[in-house]
C-alpha cells in the first residue's frame, strides 16, 4: 500500500487542489483540525498584506463520507479569495482585456530558468506555481496524514530555531506538551525571549527594505522502530524525509538530528548507545541521530531542521534583466512577506507527516484502519515494543 498525493493551483487562481491517494478507511478526520492548520499556517510576523485577503478553509471534494474516510481519493479544494481581483489576469480562458505581462525576473526565484525551460514570454506563467502559495494545498493534505498519524500513536510538531542572525536556545528535550502554547508566539519560537527578539530583527529588517531567511525544527513523537527501510537507496527514510522538507519552497538545506554538527565529532559522542531493562525494553539515553539510523526509525523522536533562504521577493529589488529588450532593469516588485519562516515550519509538519504516513501504509497495510492498528499491536507485540 503506498501513499500519494499531489497538488495543483496557481497563486492568484481560481484556487489550490491537494488529492491524497492510499489512506485506509474507517479513518475518522478532524474537521477543526483542517482549520486549525490551515490557520496556523497563516500566522507569523513578516507576513505581507495578502494574508488580510486569505483565511483559508478546506472543502473536501470526495474520499470522505460523514467525517469518516472511505479508502477512496480524497479531493480537497481550497478557493483563493484573492481571485476576484485576479480574474482577468488569471482567467483559465481567453479575456478581452490585454493583460500586461511582466518580463523582469527575480533573482532567487523560478523566474528566469522557468521562462527559459517551457519558452514563455510573461514571468507570471512560471512564478504562479512556483509561488509558496501552493503550500496552503500541501497542509490540507499534510494535516489528513496527520489524522492517520494520530491514530496509529504519532504527532507530529514544529517549532523556529533561528530568524536572520536570532537564534533561539538548544533545546535537546522537548517532548509533545512543550509544543502547546508554540502558535501564540508571534514566530512560533518556544522561547518568550528570543521571540521578541526575532519580531524586532523582522521589523528592524523590513524598514531597511530586507527579507529574511531563518531555521526551523520539526519533531515527530510515537514513531514505533523500523518505520522506512535500510535495503534500498529509495526506501530510505531520511532520503525521503530530506526530499520532502527540500521540497517546500526557500528550503535550501536540511539535517536529521544533530546533522551537520556530527561531523566535527568523534565517533563516540556522535552516536546513540544501546540499554535493555525489563520495564523499559530497548531504549537509549541520548538521540543524537534523530530518531533515524540504517534509513529507519529506531524508536527515538525524530527531529528534522531546515534552513530556508530569505525570500527573493524584495521591496527594493535586485538587479535583473528585462528579457525582451535584455537592458539591465530592477526586478520586478510584488506585494510580499518578510519572512515565512514560521509559516515554513507548519508546512514542514505536513510535509513530514505525509512521508511518515506513507512510510506506516507500507509497513502496515489494511484497507480499514481497524486492519493498520491489528497489524501495529501485532508488530509491537513481536518486537516487545512497551510505548
Ligand atoms: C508569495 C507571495 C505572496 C505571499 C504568497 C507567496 O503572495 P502575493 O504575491 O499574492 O502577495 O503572500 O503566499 C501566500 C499567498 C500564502 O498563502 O502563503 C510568493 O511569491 O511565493
Amino acid at each position: 500500500m503506498t501513499l500519494r498525493f499531489t497538488t495543483a493551483g496557481e497563486s492568484h487562481g481560481p484556487g489550490l487542489v491537494a488529492i491524497v491517494e492510499g489512506l485506509p478507511a474507517g479513518l475518522e478526520l478532524d474537521r477543526e483540525a483542517l482549520d486549525r492548520d490551515m490557520a496556523r499556517r497563516q500566522l507569523g510576523h513578516g507576513r505581507g498584506g495578502r494574508m488580510k485577503i486569505e483565511s483559508d478553509t478546506v472543502e473536501i471534494r470526495s474520499g470522505v463520507r460523514h467525517g469518516r474516510t472511505l479508502g477512496s481519493p480524497i479531493a480537497v479544494l481550497v478557493a483563493n479569495r484573492d481571485y476576484p481581483n485576479w480574474d482577468e489576469r488569471m482567467n483559465p480562458w481567453p479575456v478581452d482585456a490585454s493583460v500586461e505581462e511582466s518580463h523582469l525576473p527575480r533573482p532567487g526565484h523560478a523566474d528566469l530558468a522557468g521562462l527559459q525551460k517551457y519558452g514563455f514570454s510573461d514571468v507570471r506563467n512560471v512564478l504562479e506555481r512556483a509561488s509558496a502559495r501552493e503550500t496552503a494545498a500541501r497542509v490540507a493534505a499534510g494535516t489528513i496524514a496527520k489524522g492517520f498519524l494520530s491514530a496509529v500513536g504519532v504527532s507530529v510538531f514544529s517549532h523556529v530555531i533561528q530568524i536572520a542572525s536570532v537564534s533561539a536556545p538548544e533545546r535537546d528535550d522537548l517532548s509533545p506538551a512543550d509544543f502547546d502554547d508554540v502558535d501564540e508566539s508571534p514566530v512560533r519560537c518556544l522561547d518568550a525571549d528570543t521571540s521578541q527578539t526575532m519580531v524586532a530583527e523582522i521589523d528592524r529588517l523590513r524598514k531597511e527594505n530586507e527579507s529574511l531567511g531563518g531555521k526551523f525544527e520539526v519533531r515527530a513523537f510515537g514513531l514505533v522502530p523500523g518505520i522506512g527501510s535500510y535495503a534500498s537507496w529509495s526506501g530510505k527514510l531520511d532520503g525521503r524525509l530530506a526530499q520532502a522538507v527540500c521540497s517546500i519552497q526557500s528550503v535550501k538545506g536540511v539535517s536529521l538530528g544533530e546533522g551537520w554538527d556530527v561531523a566535527g565529532k568523534p565517533g563516540s559522542e556522535a552516536h546513540d548507545e544501546i540499554f535493555y531493562s525489563d520495564d523499559r525494553g530497548w531504549f537509549r539515553e541520548t538521540n543524537r541521530a534523530g530518531g533515524l539510523e540504517g534509513g529507519m526509525t529506531n524508536g527515538e523522536p525524530l527531529v528534522v531542521q531546515a534552513a530556508i533562504k530569505p525570500i527573493s521577493t524584495m521591496t527594493q529589488p535586485l538587479r535583473s534583466v528585462d528579457t525582451e529588450t535584455k537592458e539591465p532593469a530592477q526586478a520586478m516588485r510584488e506585494r510580499t512577506d518578510s519572512t515565512v519562516v514560521p509559516a515554513a515550519g507548519v508546512v514542514a509538519e505536513a510535509m513530514v507527516a505525509l512521508v511518515l504516513a506513507g512510510a506506516y501504509r507500507e509497513k502496515f497495510g489494511g484497507d480499514h484502519i481497524d486492519d493498520v492498528l491489528s497489524a501495529l499491536a501485532a508488530y509491537k507485540e513481536r518486537i516487545g515494543w512497551r510505548r
